[in-house]
């Protein structure tokens, strides 16, 4: 038996832990059982590691699937009639705000809102609470030192280097259709540089593409390899290869960039609502939020508590453009983008 000393001890204990860990042990106090459907947008590698930290903390079990942002908006989409996602977890933020104003999400208003930084929540708000931030990162790209070096090529610092014929047919990145990623740089160039312009420099650029990925973060991959000599991506996947030891420098293009607000919705009519809450509730505490980090994955956590990994590429140090997230999300600029970029730059001549 346990003395009354060691009983007190463990209290104390627990209180503290309980203290120190926030709402996520909260909730783990109170065993779930059934399951949730989780559709997952970030990479492989972070999604496994988040759905199985929630299974353990609160005996729930998880059906995850993993897809880039454009492939999950129109699968949602088309299963609104029968849905059979919970939550849409991660992935760009504009794609989320389309399904909130299509009425394909839920509007929640989570408890832990008072922990997140003011751009997350500012995300919500401008969707009625129908999604979230939950991490944030910004866009560029990364290009393979070792193979720039052996050809004596020019080292590229801006988005009007990467039309340099020099690199033709070295540049991945991909398609706007299924990647938010690549979405993001469509909104981003015509923020910077205007429609028309925009167009065209895509056009031009569109020669030097060896490839449009379906996942954003695979030409990261590619440059890291030196399949690609240059991979347009979001920074922190260009860091994750970097740590990882691959031969890269990365680049925050010299006229200014975009970035995402990675964001988390619940699915209208899922059929798990409860267990959908307490994953969205769990995956906006600083705890849960830590687990990206140990995946190496290196955007900007939401929770202002949340560690804020060292690797993380800092927006202070990087010239960012003040990316309308309710326009380039709103549902016809979306769609009329995504119809012009197939039309004018998938089918340019090369
Ligand atoms: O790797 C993480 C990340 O870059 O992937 C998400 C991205 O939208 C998923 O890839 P797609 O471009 O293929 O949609 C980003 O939200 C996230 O930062």
């Amino acid at each position: 038996m346990r003395s009354r000393r060691g009983l007190l001890a463990t209290l104390l204990c627990g209180l503290a832990t309980a203290g120190s860990l926030g709402a996520g042990s909260a909730h783990a106090q109170q065993r779930g059982s059934g399951e949730v459907v989780v559709y997952c947008t970030v990479q492989e590698e972070w999604c496994r590691p988040m759905m199985a930290a929630f299974e353990r903390e609160t005996g729930i079990r998880v059906a995850m699937t993993r897809k880039s942002s454009g492939e999950f908006y129109a699968q949602i989409r088309a299963e609104a009639s029968n849905p059979r996602g919970d939550v849409w977890w991660g992935g760009t933020g504009d794609p989320h705000v389309q399904a909130a104003q299509e009425n394909l999400t839920l509007e929640y208003r989570s408890p832990l809102l008072a922990e997140l930084h003011p751009w997350a929540v500012r995300q919500a708000e401008q969707t009625n609470y129908r999604t979230v931030g939950i991490y944030s990162g910004a866009l560029g790209y990364s290009y393979n030192v070792t193979q720039l070096q052996r050809r004596n090529l020019p080292v590229p610092r801006c988005w009007s280097d990467l039309l340099n014929p020099a690199f033709r047919d070295e540049i991945q990145v991909a398609d706007p259709n299924s990647s938010g990623t690549a979405y993001t740089m469509l909104a981003t160039l015509v923020q910077i540089m205007g429609e028309d312009p925009a167009f065209t420099y895509m056009r031009n650029l569109h020669r030097n593409i060896n490839q449009y990925t379906r996942s954003g973060a695979a030409p990261a991959r590619s440059a890291a390899t030196g399949e690609s000599l240059i991979g347009i991506t979001f920074l922190h996947d260009a860091v994750t290869q970097k740590v990882g030891g691959a031969p890269v420098e990365i680049v925050a293009p010299c006229e200014g960039t975009g970035y995402e607000i990675g964001s988390m919705s619940l699915i209208r009519g899922g059929p798990n609502q409860e267990n959908a809450r307490r994953f969205y509730d769990w995956a906006l505490t600083a705890q849960a939020q830590a687990i990206g980090a140990q995946a190496r994955a290196y955007q900007l956590p939401s929770n202002r508590n949340a560690p804020i990994p060292p690797e993380a590429p800092r927006f202070e140090n990087i010239r960012l453009i003040d990316y309308n997230f309710a326009r380039w999300g709103e549902s016809s600029v979306r769609n009329a983008l995504l119809e012009r970029w197939g039309r004018e730059v998938r089918q340019a001549p090369r």
